[in-house]
């Protein structure tokens, strides 16, 4: 597997300076959950620093992956990076739980590992992110009520902004939905 150091300096050549801000503050975030949950800090903090590795390739580079994105991820450039990331950090070494923690930031899926949903979170709840800073709390007391809350706050926003829906996001929320305790 890559070391932290070498995939950061990868990473500060692919993002601009306010995405590689963002993917910071994403580190520091992420390591706070993994104490709270006990998760190994080194996967973590690979992870949140290659999680937007892929954000701002250029559009002859994205081209390259055409094959592997579904109808959905083709039209729409958010969801892009997440499956295009997942890639390049295989090639760095990843392992299967890193790889999809990546591949499943944006959207989420059923079923995530602890992991994944360290990195989904902590990217919505870094410091910078507005709205998603004051799930901290909620996240770091119960990490699936965490999910449910971004998730819901997600879907709101996509509908008032009249946005495709990705079938993992809603399939994500559902799961939250059925399994939540109270
Ligand atoms: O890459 P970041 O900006 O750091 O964060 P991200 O990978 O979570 O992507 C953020 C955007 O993706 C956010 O504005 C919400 C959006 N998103 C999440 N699920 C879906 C989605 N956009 C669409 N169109 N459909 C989805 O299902
Ligand atoms: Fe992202
Ligand atoms: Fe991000």
């Amino acid at each position: 597997m890559i070391e932290y150091d070498e995939l950061y300096k990868i990473v500060q050549g692919k993002l601009s300076a306010k995405r590689f801000n963002h993917t910071l503050n994403v580190i520091n975030r992420a390591v706070e959950y993994a104490r709270v949950y006990g998760v190994d800090e080194d996967e973590v903090k690979l992870c949140a620093l290659g999680h937007d590795i892929a954000k701002e390739l250029r559009d002859i580079e994205n081209k390259k992956y055409n094959d592997i994105l579904d109808d959905i991820e083709k039209v729409n450039g958010n969801l892009i990076h997440a499956k295009i990331g997942a890639i390049m950090c295989k090639q760095y070494g990843f392992n299967d739980d890193m790889i999809n923690a990546i591949k499943y930031h944006t959207t989420g899926r059923e079923n995530m590992s602890i992991l994944e949903k360290i990195i989904y979170l902590a990217d919505a709840t870094e410091e910078g992110r507005r709205v998603g800073s004051t799930y901290v709390e909620v996240v770091k007391k119960d990490i699936n009520k965490g999910m449910l809350e971004i998730l819901s706050w997600t879907i709101k926003k996509l509908l008032d902004e009249n946005k495709v829906i990705h079938i993992d996001t809603i399939k994500c929320y559902n799961y939250y939905i059925l399994n939540r305790e109270n």
